[in-house]
């Protein structure tokens, strides 16, 4: 089944909203199958987002992921990438729809609360970033077969 990594960014931990943001994701219909409490180091940071390296927000970004505590999740579900990042709505949460995390919860794009893979390719890689050494769990919910067809 198909996986994907989500961030329960610092801002999102700071202002109490940690099981606000996971509890939309669950409520959807994925299963949770990873969960991690960790603290951001500056090369986790780099390595999760190396494609934004040398951007102008680039510093920001890895200052901010690397000032608290986040809570790292990996969700599965049918087309869990597309469903999670529909859930969470768009990178501006004032472009973010309303009824989205991102839409209801967020204002602006450097706190926007929550991470989610872009594709079930780097869902994998962030996977490995994060749960290198700890378990993801495969298991069936009893409910599965009133969520998946
Ligand atoms: P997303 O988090 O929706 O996948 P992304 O991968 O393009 O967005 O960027 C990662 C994060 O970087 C994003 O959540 C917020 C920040 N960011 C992206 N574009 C930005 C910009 N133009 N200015 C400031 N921060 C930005
Ligand atoms: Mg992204």
């Amino acid at each position: 089944m198909e996986r994907t990594l989500i961030l329960v960014k610092p801002d999102a931990m700071q202002r109490g909203l940690a099981f606000e943001v996971l509890g939309r994701l669950e409520r959807r219909g994925l299963r949770l199958a990873g969960l991690r409490l960790l603290q951001v180091d500056e090369a986790m940071a780099k390595r999760h987002y190396a494609e934004h390296e040398g951007k102008p927000f680039f510093a920001g970004l890895v200052d901010y992921i690397t000032s608290a505590p986040i809570i790292a999740a990996v969700f599965e579900g049918t087309g869990a990438v597309e469903a999670a990042r529909q859930t969470m709505g768009a990178t501006k949460p004032t472009a973010a729809a309303p009824g989205t995390i991102r839409g209801d919860l967020g204002l602006e794009i450097g706190r926007n609360l929550v991470h989610g893979s872009d594709s079930p390719q780097n869902a994998e890689r962030e996977i490995a970033i994060f749960f290198e050494g700890h378990p993801v769990i495969d298991w069936r919910r009893d409910t599965d077969r009133w969520v998946f067809e």
